[in-house]
């Protein structure tokens, strides 16, 4: 009797010899695709607009992100304030800056799925500076919050070391959710008093689980 990918062969015109090689090559393919999709593909949770992509301006959150901290207006560059790095991906990337009054500028969006409790997950940002942020250029940090609620700051993901390089760095991100997490929340934040300062982000990568649980 024959099976369904022999017939499919047959039907195809293969030569009965060739199948045996044929269907080989099936097993190794679907194999590939198994591999493929189990370590990665099914296992990557992937952000909206994670390249802050929008056209170039200030005081405009991306889209696919919402303000979490009162008085945020990010700004999309380059172009606006005279921010003239290039983007890392695509055209586009966000800006965010802390104020000599203490207050700061946070984002947030929606994970593209629920983080589960003592699950490990794992994904990476890229950050940088630039010398002409208009008066705001001194050099802060960025944090990375996981939520249960929007813009609710649950569990501290990740603070970056003093973003004091322009040009573009990437950020790898790894934690274990202590509890089902929601949202994102990413910010501006300085632990050397109040400043001007400023942050640009790009180029989120999707999140993936890691190994370790
Ligand atoms: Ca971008």
């Amino acid at each position: 009797m024959r099976t369904n990918v022999e017939s499919l062969i047959l039907t195809l015109g293969l030569k009965p010899k060739k199948i045996t090689a044929t269907m080989n090559l099936y097993s190794l393919f679907f194999t590939i695709c198994m591999m493929t999709w189990g370590s990665t593909c099914a296992a990557q949770l992937i952000f909206n607009n994670p390249s802050f992509e929008d056209e170039p301006s200030d005081a405009t959150v991306p889209m696919g992100w919402f303000p979490c901290e009162p008085g945020t207006t990010p700004d999309i560059g380059p172009g606006p304030w005279g921010i003239d790095l290039e983007a890392e991906e695509g055209e586009t990337y966000v800006g965010l800056i802390t104020r000599s009054d203490g207050t700061y500028e946070a984002i947030g969006q929606r994970f593209p799925d629920v983080l589960e409790k003592e699950l490990c997950y794992t994904f990476k940002l890229s950050a940088a500076a630039c010398d002409t942020y208009s008066g705001f250029n001194g050099r802060v940090k960025f944090r990375v919050w996981g939520g249960t609620k929007k813009c609710k700051r649950s569990q501290l993901l990740y603070e970056s070391e003093t973003i004091d390089y322009t040009e573009w760095k990437e950020h790898e991100i790894n934690f274990t959710a202590e509890k089902k997490l929601k949202y994102v929340i990413i910010e501006a934040y300085t632990d050397e008093g109040p400043i001007r300062g400023h942050i640009l982000l790009d180029n989120i990568t999707n999140i993936t689980k890691c190994n370790k649980a």
